[in-house]
């Protein structure tokens, strides 16, 4: 059980008691505690496993943190279990349908016998919804739709859920007698947003019985391949690794051939071919004879290529770059100097400035922009110009404690339906940067949306569009925009674009990030953080930065304070 399996648990079981009447002071801590869940940025079984004390996690207090560890340690949830029995289990899946709140639930439940997925498609493509008290055609048509797009995404897992599954499995294989390297190559290597699957690679000392081990890793639940050296296994959590074992000479090829993407690969053994050479996982060859293979360096350098990061290796241009010298220098972790967009609890934030700060600081930053949000209808606990003020001055307070490292006033303010900004026009003179985004009406066309996103930008107060496209991995689609004409007008503005780090989010992402780099707009990576950890969220960010190429130079927040101030100047 990993946090995504607990938090689907507590969120299915909180529609279930909505259902059911009860008290929604209990449904709300169940959602709560599915949403921290959802979000922590460490796996929960390591947190158990290191003697951390759930209930210091927002919304989680004794009685929750004991049904957690009762989870983690039988793999049930048993009140579910329990409500499940006088309801269909899969009726909660139906919250997942926008749209589809409680009360809908339950009069299809009790007027359609509606109890699934399955049985909402069978209603909804019958027509039997339109005439339902509460739905109607247009309802029924979204529902539809949504079952459409269901039906046509395959499951898979967010990078960072990948990694809290992957990274106890490395250590597991690393701790095995005489394994020598083990990493995790494929699409997870080349940092895609989602994986489909994990492929671990192995060099180990002869007699090692890594394979053994392998499949004696508890959380495998099923052997699905099992050989002297590859082997296949599907985790607990649903997740299929392909683990292969090579001799040390071959280490380099493999980690090519296994990292891929097979576009990649293709292309790379064709341009071997040209020079008369045989590439495979195994080494570099000419007829028989093997040439190279310890190092991936050396493995390219037969082909006459510069190293290429993995990030690159989509077949997308970087070959022939790598042949002609042309390859760009990523933008790296190392080279962020600061983050441009973090929530306190004066907003939906769960820590305190001087939390914020101090976590800031420990990452070795610059400067961090507080951007809460601003208050506006549908935004709860947004700040009113006086609560602005008084942050602004608690701000002032904090800097000047600190030597090397400023706290900037920011805000993050609702683009409008018209595309006017949701914030005092006095105030927002009064902050050192505005980052601007959209929160509403997510269901405009593209040039709406657009021409909405352009006019906010004719705000010289505006610095920043956070997540430019709004979409929620596996959860929301991007809304329709004009990415090129939203770019060059963010140009000609001297506005800048974020790429928001959150794992959910990745917003631009590393195809965007390209299409950024040839027009010429410059970005920033911002973590969006609305805790002190997970401010350590930038490297998913960076990720797809380099996926678009980017350079530091690309990135404002790069640059130290006094350039990036002078950068932001409208
Ligand atoms: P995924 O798992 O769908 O997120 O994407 P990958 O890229 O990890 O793909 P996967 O797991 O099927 O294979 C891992 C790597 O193995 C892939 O990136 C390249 C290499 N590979 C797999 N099949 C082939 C193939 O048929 N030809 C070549 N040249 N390489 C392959
Ligand atoms: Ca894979
Ligand atoms: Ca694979």
């Amino acid at each position: 059980m990993h946090n995504p399996d607990i938090a689907e648990l507590f969120s299915r079981y909180a529609v279930l008691l909505e259902v059911k009447g009860a008290n929604p002071f209990r449904v709300r801590a169940y959602r709560n505690a599915a949403r921290t869940i959802e979000n922590l940025p460490r796996d929960i079984n390591e947190m158990l496993g290191g003697g951390a004390d759930l209930t210091e996690l927002p919304g989680i207090g004794e009685d929750l943190a004991h049904k957690i560890a009762d989870i983690v340690t039988t793999g049930r949830f048993t009140p579910l279990e329990e409500i499940s029995r006088r309801l269909p289990g899969h009726l909660a899946e139906l919250a997942e349908v926008p749209g589809l709140g409680p009360k809908r639930i339950k009069l299809l439940f009790h007027r359609l016998k509606v109890g699934s997925m399955a049985d909402l498609a069978a209603a909804a493509r019958a027509g039997r919804l339109r005439k339902m008290k509460g739905f109607g055609p247009k309802i029924e048509a979204n529902i539809l739709k949504e079952i459409e797009r269901r039906a046509a995404t395959t499951t898979r897992l967010r990078l960072s859920v990948a990694e809290q599954i992957g990274g106890p499995l490395l250590a597991w294989l690393r701790d095995t007698e005489g394994v020598e390297e083990a990493v995790i190559a494929g699409s997870f290597r080349r940092r895609r947003e989602t994986v489909g699957d994990i492929d671990v690679l192995v060099t180990c000392r002869k007699g090692s019985s890594v394979i053994e081990r392998f499949v004696l890793y508890p959380e495998v639940a099923d052997v699905l391949a099992k050989g002297s050296t590859r082997a296949t296994v599907r985790l607990k959590s649903g997740l299929q690794v392909d683990l292969r074992v090579v001799p040390a000479r071959s280490y380099g090829a493999a980690l090519v051939y296994f990292t891929g993407s097979k576009a990649h690969n293709i292309a790379l053994r064709a341009m071997a071919m040209k020079r008369g050479l045989k590439f495979n996982e195994y080494g570099v060859f000419k007829g028989a004879r093997w040439l190279a293979g310890r190092t991936e360096a050396e493995v390219y350098a037969k082909a006459g290529l510069a190293y290429i990061e993995p990030e690159l290796r989509e077949n997308s241009g970087e070959l022939e770059a790598a042949r002609d010298g042309r390859l760009p220098d990523l933008v790296s972790l190392s080279d962020i100097k600061g983050d441009l967009h973090a929530h306190t609890r004066a907003s939906d934030g769960q820590d305190s400035l001087k939390e914020m700060a101090e976590a800031a600081r420990k990452l070795g930053y610059s400067y961090l922009a507080i951007t809460d949000h601003t208050a506006h209808v549908g935004i709860v606990h947004g700040l009113d110009r006086r609560r602005l003020r008084q942050q602004m001055a608690a701000i002032d307070r904090l800097n000047a404690k600190f030597r090397d490292f400023r706290l900037l006033k920011s805000a993050e303010v609702d683009i409008l339906p018209d595309g006017r900004l949701a914030i005092d026009p006095g105030v927002a003179k009064e902050l050192d940067l505005v980052v601007a985004a959209i929160h509403t009406k997510f269901g405009n066309d593209a040039r709406t949306q657009t021409d909405r996103l352009l006019r906010a930008m004719d705000d010289p107060c505006v610095n920043i569009i956070a997540h430019p496209t709004g979409r929620l991995l596996g959860e929301r689609e991007p809304y329709e925009l004009d990415m090129q004409r939203l770019m060059e007008g963010a140009r000609e503005r001297n506005c800048l674009l974020e790429i928001n780090a959150q794992p959910s989010r990745l917003d631009l992402n590393g195809a965007h990030c390209r299409l950024a780099k040839q027009i010429g707009v410059r970005l920033v990576i911002s973590t969006d953080a609305h805790t002190a950890e997970t401010l350590g969220y930038m490297r998913f960010g960076v990720d797809q930065a380099r996926r678009g190429w980017l350079e530091a130079t690309n990135i404002a927040n790069t640059r130290n304070l006094a350039t990036l101030l002078a950068q932001l100047k409208r």
